[in-house]
């Protein structure tokens, strides 16, 4: 009998149990499209999305296929919830806090000015409150998410002048990531909300006074350094960003529970593998950006003091006014608190004495 023959009579399981290996490619049986917020240029970011497709389709044997298309390329970058919303694709991998101007609650699934570090994220989104309550939230748009990476603790970014008070954020015309820019605004700074992929071209061109975009590793790649010299720490809106796997109810409930498994194992595995790859670039490309020029520069202390202020004044406004924010924010900040005593005693001093041994 010939193997076509095999297959057809005896099935798959049939051709297993004969002990025939079938040397035929596995169709893949389902096709999902995946929209990213980023360019592809970045194999941190970007890439997360497709090291979580690789995987769905190694654990699949290549029957559950994920094609990872471009910020633009099906849509554009800020686009890709409602995307997600209408199912014109079954998933995206963004950053939720792009999304503050629908619900200020996208925010507190990513981060927010003086929020959780990377650590501290990963375990209220595992361990506490987080994926339930985002998840009864996203519910609101048909979508499930999925923790699909983190950067750690970002830079502040790339400045035209140097910053010697919080009065010098006036008038700044600044590329901040989401929700932040709610602060900068109440600063008196002129937040601009521009995608990943666009924000060179409006720093060179003068349409913005500075930007801050991830770190060293992503920051040196989009050339930011060219144009602009002052490279501040740290990005206090960003202490541990997540990024996020939203994929549409509906396609996700249509999966077979083993398939649901594997979206599960591989974006866990997206998620450790984005922020491994940040904390091993990160400070090799440090080097190479001031070796080539880059002056770094600590935020001023009464700038840091002053969008501390007004971040818990925002807090406290929107708890009075959304709802959805007052339920969520509730949880994050008590879990924040109980992270920063725990923090405080053994991590913080480990780090703090590490740092001062200069190794
Ligand atoms: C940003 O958009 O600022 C990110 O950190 C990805």
């Amino acid at each position: 009998m010939d193997r076509r023959s095999i297959l057809k009579n005896a099935g798959i399981a049939g051709v297993l149990a004969a002990g025939v290996a079938p040397a035929v490619h596995a169709q893949a049986a389902i096709r999902w499209r995946l929209a990213s917020s980023f360019p592809k240029s970045l194999d941190t970011i970007y890439g997360a999305a497709e090291v979580f497709a690789n995987q769905v389709k190694a654990m699949s044997g290549g029957k559950f296929e994920i094609s990872v298309h471009a910020a633009g390329e099906l849509m554009p970058a800020f686009g890709v919830v409602d995307g997600v919303e209408k199912g014109t694709v079954e998933a995206c991998h963004t950053v939720p806090y792009y999304f503050f101007g629908k619900d200020e609650t996208f925010a507190i699934g990513a981060a927010i000015p003086f929020g959780l570090n990377s650590r501290q994220m990963t375990a209220w989104m595992y361990e506490g409150n987080g994926l339930k309550l985002m998840r009864e939230f996203y519910g609101k748009y048909n979508i499930i998410n999925f923790p699909g990476g983190n950067t750690g603790a970002q830079m502040g970014g790339w400045f035209r002048k140097e910053l010697k008070t919080a009065a010098d954020v006036k008038g700044l015309k600044f590329r901040i990531g989401g929700f932040a820019g709610r602060i900068v605004e109440r600063m008196g700074g002129v937040p601009q909300n521009i995608p990943g992929g666009e924000i060179y071209q409006a720093l060179e061109k003068g349409t913005i006074d500075a930007a801050e975009w991830v770190g060293p590793y992503d920051d040196q790649k989009l050339g930011f350094n060219k144009v602009a010299p002052f490279y501040y720490y740290p990005g206090w809106w960003e202490g541990g960003p997540q990024v996020d796997l939203f994929i549409n109810q509906k396609a996700y409930n249509a999966l077979p529970a083993e398939y649901k498994a594997i979206v599960e194992a591989a974006s866990s595995h997206a998620h450790v593998d984005m922020q491994a790859k940040y904390d091993a670039r990160n400070p090799v490309a440090l080097k190479q950006l001031v070796g080539n020029g880059a002056k770094l520069r600590a935020f001023p202390n009464d700038l840091m003091t002053q969008a501390f202020k007004i971040s818990m004044q925002v807090y406290d406004e929107l708890s009075a006014k959304n709802p959805s924010w007052k339920k969520v924010y509730e949880d994050y900040a008590k879990f924040r608190s109980d992270q920063n005593l725990w923090f405080r005693f053994t991590e913080a001093t480990f780090d703090r004495f590490m740092q001062s041994q200069k190794l």
